[in-house]
């Protein structure tokens, strides 16, 4: 059979409300980033973007390994060949990947199932809630073969950890387990194997239930932060707060505090 190296499920929670399961499927290669795959990846996000009933996506992958990164049988050399140009496969296919999932105005939730390595490790940084099996470990394999951290890594990892760790993780290249990923303040949580795609799914649902447009507002000024000053930060809240609060979500919140029962948000489809 052909190989699906993604696969893409519809979980509906009720009337304009659902989310989407990514799954990277090459389990044989520890779900590797091939070509077909990181097209495959950006087509599954455009879909996810364009559907304006999409609350959430959960990103995970097949079997027992989240991400190896870019499939090194690939990049193999035959004899007096010459080397393949990085920048392009960066350039032209996963670096759109990694500016989809920031763009996209839903959160995407990661459950990293086992290994996350090289690229996959920094596709999970670029999502907005990781969770991690207790089995996962993350690791910045680059300096290992002769690269530096890509997918964003030198950015999400400095951006999550300070630079002494960054540095720590993407020069030594040795690997963080769940745990210590948590407790660093790279993940969300660590969770039991067992539990792990039943939070993550229960999360997605939580998410679904929430009011959509605060939550974009939170992945725009959390992303904006780094750039930003404290001015101009605070002229993006009262911007984006001021929409927010033209918004039957913050009606409904409001209501609801007062009538001491819980919220009923969302409904209404997003923009797209
Ligand atoms: C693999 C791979 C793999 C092929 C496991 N390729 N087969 C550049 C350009 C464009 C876009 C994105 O980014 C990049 C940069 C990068 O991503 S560079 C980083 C590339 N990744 C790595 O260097 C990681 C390589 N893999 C490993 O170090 C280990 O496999 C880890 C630590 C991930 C897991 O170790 P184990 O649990 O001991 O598993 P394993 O090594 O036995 O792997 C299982 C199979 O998967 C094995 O094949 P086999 O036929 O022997 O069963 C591996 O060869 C294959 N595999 N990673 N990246």
């Amino acid at each position: 059979m052909e190989e699906q190296p993604i696969i893409v499920d519809v979980c509906e929670i009720g009337p304009h409300s659902r989310y989407r399961v990514i799954r990277l499927n090459r389990p044989e290669r520890l779900n590797a980033f091939v070509k077909a795959m990181l097209l495959q990846l950006r087509a599954a996000l455009e879909e996810a973007a364009g559907d304006a009933d999409c609350r959430a996506v959960l990103l995970t992958g097949t079997g027992r390994g989240f991400c190896a990164g870019q499939d090194l049988s690939e990049r193999l050399l035959s004899p007096g060949a010459p080397p393949r140009d990085l920048g392009e496969t960066l350039g032209e296919l996963a670096n759109p990947v990694v500016r989809q999932m920031r763009a996209l105005p839903i959160p995407i939730v990661c459950a990293v199932n086992g290994v996350a390595a090289g690229a996959g490790a920094n596709l999970a940084f670029a999502c907005d809630i990781v969770l991690a099996a207790r089995s996962a470990s993350f690791l910045q394999a680059f300096a290992r073969i002769g690269l530096l951290p890509d997918l964003g890594g030198t950015w999400s990892l400095t951006r999550l950890l300070g630079p002494a760790r960054a540095r720590g993780l993407a020069m030594l290249a040795e690997p963080l387990d769940a745990a210590r990923a948590e407790e660093w303040g790279l993940i969300w949580k660590s969770v039991d194997d067992a539990e792990l795609m039943g939070e993550a799914h229960a999360l997605c649902r939580r998410l679904c239930n929430a009011p959509t447009e605060a939550l974009a507002a939170i992945k725009h000024a959390i992303d904006a932060a780094s750039g930003n000053s404290l001015d101009q930060q605070l002229d993006l809240e009262r911007d984006l707060q001021r929409e927010l609060g033209f918004t039957p979500d913050f009606a409904e919140g409001v209501r609801a505090f007062l009538e001491k029962r819980p919220a009923a948000f969302g409904g209404t489809p997003r923009e797209v």
